[in-house]
């Protein structure tokens, strides 16, 4: 028989999705065919020379898989063992005493992403009246991952733009009024978009007031190692909590501090009471991920558990991740000093300076971020953020006119 013709789409009524307002940006600056053109868009590291970097250690260990020809057999559900051994690991600290009385549960999943949403699947089926609490701002994709789940989600105050900085005293009032037994979402370091991150001492605080509310804190931590350069250091948020006695929520990502970021690895870890519950969630965990991607991809996985598992290439990591973390500092410290030799209205920029991570949040609104993009094919998202490590030494003076002029020019 032959199909009859149709000249009406059964997908007529399917509207043109938007944008990412993230890797969107990415693919504008593609089609872009100016010189000047610069993508401060995605975080990505990039070299000197604005190239991807694939770190020497990766390589190292991708060519040592090579040479033992490993197979390509389906990992279990809950991923490579090595791999979640490692990574609870460099999570808490090897010793960490909640490791060696089997509390935490590790599942491997698709990048800090992946991770996120599992957990949002399993807050919804277990939690399904409870609240996630996400700072105001926050990553972009936080809202419409919790919006797929069905988890339902307010925001805590966090930046004060008269101050650039924290608004604590907002954070914790909200933190405070939210129902009890919330799931307060944290970022463990380097906040995004923000860059300003609570002090030690403010860490307390908010976890004094999550125990207080019985709210479970869930942390972000796609940044480890790559804000100060030190993994521990980096760990210091979740640890605290953790050495509370709470029990904690971590998705963790190997985009950014291992630049393995096509390779999707990254985990979820549950901190529970006892052995027996940690058990229990995980076997949720997996029973979650099996109808949704059956399985992790290995090659990521495997990577991060050689270099892990090897004191050399374990060096190796940490000294270019203080490479990486020490040219986005080079880098903030330039653009503060072109902006301020540059600028003659007596405007502050220090803010950059005081920021942390990957990122600068640069204060301009969306008109003005238009600008950058429009008239000096600066590609950024619209609320003013810019990637760091998208950003060379000898881009600064250019960055600076750019953001010197959207300022003052336009409203
Ligand atoms: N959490 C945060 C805070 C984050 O910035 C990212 C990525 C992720 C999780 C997820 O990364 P994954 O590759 O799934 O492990 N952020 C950058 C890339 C993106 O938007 O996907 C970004 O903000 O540019």
């Amino acid at each position: 028989m032959m199909a009859l013709a149709v000249d009406v789409s059964r997908f007529e009524g399917v509207p043109m999705a938007p944008p990412d307002p993230i890797l969107g940006v990415s693919e504008a600056f593609k089609a872009d065919k100016n010189d000047l053109k610069l993508n401060l868009g995605v975080g990505a590291y990039r070299t000197e020379e604005l190239q991807p970097y694939v770190l020497n250690v990766v390589k190292k260990a991708e060519n040592l898989m090579l040479e033992k020809g490993e197979n390509k057999e389906y990992l279990p559900i809950e991923g490579l063992a090595a791999f979640n051994k490692a990574t609870a690991e460099l999570l808490l600290g090897a010793d960490n005493p909640v490791i060696k009385q089997g509390l935490v549960a590790t599942l491997q999943a698709l990048s800090g992403t992946g991770s996120l949403r599992l957990a949002a699947a399993f807050i919804q089926r277990y939690f399904p009246e409870a609240k996630v609490l996400i700072s105001s701002p926050t990553w972009g994709n936080h809202k419409n991952i919790f919006n797929d789940a069905r988890v339902p989600w307010s925001e805590y105050r966090y930046y004060d733009p008269k101050t650039v900085g924290l608004d604590f005293e907002g954070m914790i009032a909200d933190i405070e009024a939210a129902p009890e037994g919330s799931f307060v979402l944290l970022h463990g370091c380097a906040h995004n978009p923000t860059g300003i991150d609570p002090t030690p001492e403010q860490w307390e605080k908010i976890a004094d007031v999550i125990q207080e509310k019985k709210h479970t804190p869930f942390f972000d931590v796609a940044y480890q190692g790559f804000a100060s350069g030190s993994l521990d250091e980096d760990a210091f948020s979740v640890r605290l909590f953790v050495k509370r006695g709470m029990e904690v929520f971590v998705a963790q990502s190997y985009s950014k501090n291992l630049g393995l970021y096509a390779e999707r690895v990254g985990a979820i870890n549950v901190v529970c009471s006892s052995p027996e519950v940690a058990d229990r969630v995980k076997s949720q965990l997996k029973r979650l991920a099996r109808p949704m991607y059956s399985n992790p991809p290995i090659h990521g996985a495997k990577i991060v558990a050689n270099v892990v598992g090897d004191p050399t290439m374990f060096g190796e990591w940490k000294q270019e991740m203080e490479q990486m973390a020490g040219r986005i500092k080079n880098v903030r410290q330039k653009l503060y000093d072109s902006l301020s030799a540059k600028d003659k209205s007596g405007k502050d920029w220090s803010f950059i300076l005081r920021q942390i991570g990957m990122f600068s949040y640069t204060g301009l609104n969306k008109a003005q971020s238009d600008n950058m993009t429009d008239k000096w094919h600066v590609y950024m998202t619209k609320d003013g953020r810019i990637s760091l490590a998208g950003l060379s030494l000898a881009k600064c003076d250019y960055l600076a006119d750019a953001i010197i002029d959207s300022f003052h020019n336009v409203n």
